[in-house]
Order: C-alpha cells, then structure tokens, then sequence
C-alpha cells in the first residue's frame, strides 16, 4: 500500500477511539480557517489542501457519533439534510451553482482522513468522471 493508504488506515484505527479531531479546533475557532458559511449547527470552511478552484468542507458543529457516513444513524437525519442543504448555500455563494461536485470520502478505502463526517464541495473547473 503507498503512503496515503497507509495513513488513511491509521486514521480509521485512531477513530474507533472517539478521540476529537482536527475539525473540533477549527471548529472552536483555536485554529484559524476560512469561513464560507456558518449557522449554528453547521460550518463551511476552505480545504487546506484544496483539489480544485473551490474545495470547501461542510461540517457538522456537534459530530454526535457521526464520524463517518458509515455511522450514520436515524437521529442523524436531519442534521444529513442540512449539511447538503449547506452544500447548497457554499455553491451558490462561491458562484458555482451550475457545476459543482459533493463528495464524502467513507473509510479507508475512500481515502477518508479525519473521521468527523464532512461533505467537499468542489467546482471552478470542470470535473471528470469517474473520480479516481
Ligand atoms: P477526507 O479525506 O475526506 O477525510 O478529507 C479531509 C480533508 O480535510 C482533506 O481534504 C484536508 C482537510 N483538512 C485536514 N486538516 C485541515 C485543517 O487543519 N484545515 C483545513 N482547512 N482543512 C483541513
């Protein structure tokens, strides 16, 4: 497997834990992040590592077991329909409404990395399919 299998099977193992994540600081606002969209439930923020002109994450503010799709439970429904709801408002706001792309990576398989459920938006360019 290369490096970034590797560390995707890392990150799967520490998030049987429960351990917060990366995404709790940016959150909390300890690490600083660029803001697309905020309500009280839900942030949108910039991807540090962006894969296209507009690469921005939607995340749940209280992750509430939701660390993956996978996870996903019947309580969860609503706060599901708001993170794509969310996906939404980023799109229009980043003036991306015609063409864009929601992606979440499930697992290790999926290459996730930081195991607090989030959606990438991404567009600005255009997409190809399939994904790799
Ligand atoms: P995934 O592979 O689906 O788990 O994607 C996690 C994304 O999170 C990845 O595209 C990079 C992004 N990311 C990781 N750490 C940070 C961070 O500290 N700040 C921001 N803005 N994004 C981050």
């Amino acid at each position: 497997i290369n490096d970034e299998e590797a560390s995707a099977q890392e990150a799967a193992a520490s998030a049987e834990s429960g351990a917060p994540t990366i995404f709790d600081k940016i959150i909390a606002k300890e690490i600083p992040s660029s803001i697309v969209y905020e309500d009280d439930r839900v942030l949108a923020f910039r991807d540090v590592n962006p894969q296209a002109p507009v690469h921005v994450l939607v995340v749940p503010k209280f992750r509430d077991g939701l660390t993956q799709l996978g996870k996903a439970e019947r309580r969860h429904r609503e706060i599901l329909g708001e993170l794509l709801y969310a996906a939404k408002i980023v799109a229009e706001k980043e003036g991306i409404l015609d063409g864009f792309r929601v992606v979440i990576n499930n697992g290790p398989s999926a290459c996730q990395s930081v195991y607090h459920l989030h959606l990438h938006v991404l567009g600005g360019r255009q997409m190809k399919w399939p994904p790799g």
